[in-house]
């Protein structure tokens, strides 16, 4: 992780970018890892593209037109730069990760697994990054085969040369737990894919807006990521690809834009990444993720992830004295900034429900990983996820009120 960026953050000057904490009370938003607030600058570029030049791109030949062209370009090159891709054409806008894994699923899938192939995956997965390998794995006749974690939710290590083999044409795995917010060691499995010549696709949902990724570093095939986990706005996401990948690869969706020319049986495609950018794609949205990553590139994404690990070591210091708290995952240091518990004899949705009362937002749910609530045999957990406008004060006020939650509730049920 580089930390050459790194100076402590402003976060009173941060808040200030986001109107949402305007409110006195302000909103304790410890939600992040679902969808992210949006700041100021990220509103005003969206706000400027409808306002100033709003026009369909790649089509008009008129100054509107031309300028949306540009700014949606101009935005493909921010994200590329973001992640040090080495080309910018390596850079698809998709509607979010959900998309992105999906599109490597069915275009590189149909032509790269067939029967008695293998897919590697982890038990951390989101659903987004199982369900689609799951369909493929029915349509092909491929087998999906599970990395473990340990009971401290890390990755089980000893067990990877168990999963890997001949067999494994694609690993398929999470940068970060969107649940335990375990940082798993990608690099490494990376490498071990690769000596068995698998495919790699990384999910970086929670892993690009929180630190920097460097897929030249990493030397992943493919990683996907979402706009608004990242101060962006929905209905934006990005995949990334290795060049000689995705000119292999088949169209996903069919439509305008993704062609070189149409006949009345068979059409010819456009270059990458026009070919996986069927029918009018969300040029606002773009935009407004181009200003998302100027914005949290100025504010540093190392500066991001030491605010965050603060964040969270001092929740678990905090969470650990309150008393039946189960505490899901690794060590501070191992993680992102995402913190899962259940409170004894409380529901994960009553103490969501609690907290609303006191404007602290967090998640409760099975978080989309099913599998793995199982592998901890819960139905659901608690979970505060943080970001760079979160304070020390949102941390004491969730852990006071989960207090007085746990007192509440124990009197109750006496
Ligand atoms: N992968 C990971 C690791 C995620 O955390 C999420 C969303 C996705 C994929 C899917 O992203 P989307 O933008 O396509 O929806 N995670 C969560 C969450 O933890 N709570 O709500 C959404």
């Amino acid at each position: 992780m580089q930390t050459s960026d790194y100076r402590p953050l402003d976060v009173k000057s941060i808040r200030q970018d986001f109107p949402i904490f305007a409110e006195d009370p302000p909103l304790a938003f410890l939600d992040s890892a679902a969808s992210t607030q949006t700041p100021r600058p990220v509103v005003e570029a969206m706000d400027a593209y409808y306002d100033t030049y709003r026009s369909n791109i790649h089509r008009g030949i008129y100054r509107i037109s031309e300028e949306a062209t540009e700014q949606y370009e101009i935005a493909r090159q921010k994200v590329a730069k973001l992640i040090n891709s080495p080309r910018t054409s390596q850079i698809v806008f998709t509607r979010n990760t959900t998309e992105s894994i999906n599109l490597v699923a069915y275009s590189w899938g149909s032509v790269n697994i067939k029967q008695g192939d293998e897919i590697v995956l982890t038990v951390l997965e989101h659903h987004s990054n199982l369900v689609p390998w799951q369909l493929l794995a029915q349509r092909t006749g491929a087998t999906l085969k599970f990395l473990e974690i340990t009971d401290k939710g890390l990755l089980d290590f000893t067990q990877l040369q168990n999963v890997l083999s001949e067999k494994t044409k694609l690993v398929a795995i999470t940068h970060v737990s969107n649940v335990l917010g375990t940082i798993n060691p990608i690099q490494s499995i990376i490498d071990a894919a690769h000596a068995v010549n698998a495919t790699v696709l990384v999910d970086a949902a929670q892993s690009v807006p929180h630190f920097h990724v460097d897929v030249r570093q990493l030397d992943c095939d493919f990683l996907a990521f979402s706009g608004h986990k990242m101060c962006g706005p929905t209905g934006v996401g990005v995949l990334y690809g290795k060049m000689e990948l995705l000119e292999e690869m088949p169209p996903f969706l069919g439509g305008g834009s993704m062609i070189r020319s149409v006949e009345r049986d068979i059409s010819t495609y456009a270059d990458v990444p026009a070919k996986f950018e069927a029918g009018t794609p969300s040029i606002a949205e773009a935009i407004g993720l181009g200003r998302a990553v100027d914005y949290i590139t100025q504010a540093g994404l190392a500066s991001i992830h030491v605010h965050e690990q603060e964040l969270v070591k001092y929740a678990h210091q905090r969470l650990e004295e309150i008393e039946g708290i189960t505490i899901y995952g690794p060590e501070p240091h191992q993680k992102a900034g995402v913190i899962s518990f259940n409170l004894e004899g409380i529901h994960p949705h009553d103490v969501a429900g609690i907290l609303d009362t006191y404007n602290i937002a967090i998640r409760a749910g099975h978080h989309c990983a099913q599998p793995l609530m199982k592998k901890f045999d819960v139905i659901a957990t608690a979970r505060a996820s943080f970001y760079l406008y979160n304070t020390i004060d949102d941390v004491e006020r969730l852990c006071d009120a989960l207090q007085k939650a746990q007192t509440l509730m124990t009197r109750r049920n006496k």
